[in-house]
C-alpha cells in the first residue's frame, strides 16, 4: 500500500489501474462466452451464477461487507469515516443471449476498481462506498427489465417478482434457489445517499461526435407488450384467403405497423423541431405450428416501444392498441395483451449530472449531456436517491451484439470519471430532492 492520500488536491489526481480493470473485464467475459467475443449469461442461469461467484469472490478479496438480498441483488460495502448510507455505484452482470462484454459488466467492475484504488492508496472516504450488481437487469429471460433494482427500491413487491415466469417457463424464485442466490437481506434494500453508474452508451451519439464521456440526464420511457394471437390453423393450399383466421398474418402486420408508428411520430417530431424520438421493436415472434404449409393457428410477439416523452409514448401505445383491435376484428382472431414492462421517462438529479460533467471536463475529457436510450438500474435508484450515469462510446453504436466494443482508453477514462465522481459526491451534502415528482 502506498502512503495514504489525504488532501483533496491529491485525491483529484487519483486514477484507476486501467490494466487491472481490463483484466477483470476479460476474465468475466470467459464465463458464458459466445462467438465474436461476447457473453451469454441470461439471468439466473448457471452462467449467471458463475459470473456472480467470480464477482463476489473479488468483493471478498477486497474485504467488502457483502450482502445478498431476497431477489439476489449483491452489494459490497467499504466502510467510511462515518457510518450511514453509502455512495453507491454498480450495474448488472446478466446479459442478453447475444450480449457484449461491456453492457453492465463495465459498471460493476469499474466500481470494484474504484474501491480497489481507494484501498491501494489508503483513502478513507467520509461515507461508505458500495458497489452492487442487480438481478435480471436485462429482463430478456424474466421480464420486466431492471427487475432486481426495481424490487430493491420498492417498485415491485418481492413476492410478485419471485413469481415471475420466464420465457422458458422457469420461475424466478425457483431459479434463485437453484443457483444459490436467494439471499437473506430484506427487500426493499437500504437507500444509498447517492448512486452513479458507469455504462457503455450502446448507441451512436458519442462516437459520432468524437466525444468521450456522456453525462446522462435521464432514461427514456419503456413499454413492453406481449401479444398472444389465437386464430385457426388451416391448410395453406386449400383455404381460400377470405376464410382464413391467420395468426401469422396478424403478427406480421403488427410488426410492420409498429415500425410505421415510429416513422410517423418521428416525421412529426422532425417537422416540429422536437428532440423526442420514437423507437419500436418486435424482438420476439413465434408462430404455431410454425410449418411451411399450415396457416398459423396462433402467434406470440413482443412490441418494445420507447420515447423520451411520456405523452408521445402513450400516443404510440394507443396507436398500437387501436391497430391490433382493428386487424383482429378483420381477420377474426383473438388477441390477448400482457404488459411485460412499463416505466415512464426518468430525469437524473442535476447535482449528480453536474458532478459527472464537471469531473469529466476536469480530467480533460470531452463531455456532453444526453438521455439514455437503454434502460438501466440507475433509473430505478433515481426513485430513492440522487442519481446519475457516466457513458463512454460504443463503436458503431452497437450493443446487445457480441461485436459490442469500446476502446480500452475510453473504458479507463470512464472508470476514472467514476472514481472522481464518487470522491466528489463523498464531499457533498446531499439531501434527498426528487427530480421525478
Ligand atoms: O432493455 C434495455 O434497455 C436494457 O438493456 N435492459
Ligand atoms: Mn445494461
Ligand atoms: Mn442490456
Amino acid at each position: 500500500m502506498t502512503d495514504p492520500v489525504t488532501d483533496r488536491s491529491e485525491l483529484a489526481g487519483l486514477r484507476v489501474d486501467g490494466d487491472r480493470l481490463l483484466r477483470r473485464l476479460d476474465e468475466l467475459a470467459t464465463i458464458g462466452p459466445i462467438d465474436g467475443g461476447g457473453s451469454c449469461r441470461l439471468a439466473l442461469t448457471d452462467e449467471d451464477r458463475d459470473g456472480r461467484d467470480l464477482v463476489v469472490a473479488w468483493m471478498h478479496d477486497l474485504g467488502l461487507d457483502v450482502t445478498v438480498d431476497a431477489i439476489g441483488n449483491v452489494v459490497g460495502v467499504r466502510p467510511g469515516r462515518t457510518d450511514g448510507s453509502p455512495t453507491m455505484t454498480g450495474s448488472h452482470i446478466d446479459t442478453v443471449a447475444t450480449g457484449g462484454r461491456y453492457d453492465g459488466n463495465l459498471g460493476v467492475l469499474a466500481g470494484l476498481e474504484v474501491i480497489e484504488t481507494l484501498e491501494a492508496h489508503g483513502i478513507e472516504t467520509e461515507h461508505p462506498v458500495a458497489v452492487a450488481f442487480f438481478t435480471d437487469e436485462e429482463g430478456a429471460r424474466f421480464p420486466p427489465d431492471m427487475l432486481g433494482s426495481l424490487v430493491y427500491v420498492g417498485g415491485l413487491a418481492l413476492e410478485e417478482a419471485l413469481d415471475v415466469v420466464g420465457i422458458d417457463g422457469a420461475v424466478v424464485g425457483d431459479e434463485l434457489d437453484r443457483i444459490g442466490y436467494r439471499g437473506t437481506s430484506p427487500c426493499p434494500g437500504p437507500a444509498p445517499r447517492a448512486f452513479v453508474e458507469l455504462h457503455v452508451e450502446q448507441g451512436p451519439v458519442l462516437e459520432a461526435e468524437g466525444t468521450t464521456v456522456g453525462a446522462v440526464t435521464g432514461v427514456q420511457g419503456i413499454s413492453w407488450t406481449e401479444l398472444s394471437i389465437t386464430g385457426q390453423s388451416n391448410h395453406a393450399g386449400t383455404t381460400p384467403m377470405e376464410l382464413r383466421h391467420d395468426a401469422g398474418h396478424v403478427a406480421a402486420a403488427v410488426a410492420v405497423h409498429a415500425r410505421g408508428i415510429a416513422a410517423r411520430l418521428n416525421e412529426r417530431a422532425v417537422a416540429d423541431g422536437s428532440p423526442d424520438r420514437q423507437v419500436a421493436t418486435v424482438g420476439r415472434l413465434d408462430l404455431h405450428p410454425d410449418l411451411v404449409n399450415v396457416v398459423a393457428g396462433s402467434a406470440t410477439l413482443t412490441v418494445d416501444l420507447r420515447n423520451t416523452d411520456e405523452d408521445l409514448l402513450r400516443e404510440a401505445e394507443a396507436d398500437l392498441a387501436a391497430f391490433v383491435a382493428t386487424i383482429a376484428a378483420e381477420e377474426g382472431v383473438e388477441v390477448a395483451e400482457r404488459t411485460l414492462a412499463r416505466f415512464e421517462p426518468v430525469a437524473f438529479d442535476d447535482r449528480v449530472v453536474d458532478v459527472v460533467a464537471d469531473v469529466a471536463t476536469r480530467l480533460g475529457h470531452t463531455v456532453r449531456r444526453m438521455p439514455s436510450g437503454a434502460g438501466h438500474d440507475a433509473q430505478m435508484l433515481a426513485r430513492v436517491c440522487p442519481t446519475g450515469m457516466v457513458f463512454v462510446p460504443s463503436r458503431d453504436g452497437i450493443s446487445h451484439n457480441p461485436a459490442e466494443h469500446t476502446d480500452p482508453d475510453d473504458l479507463v477514462a470512464g472508470a476514472d470519471v467514476l472514481l472522481q465522481a464518487i470522491l466528489t459526491l463523498d464531499g457533498l451534502t446531499l439531501d434527498r430532492t426528487d427530480p421525478n415528482p
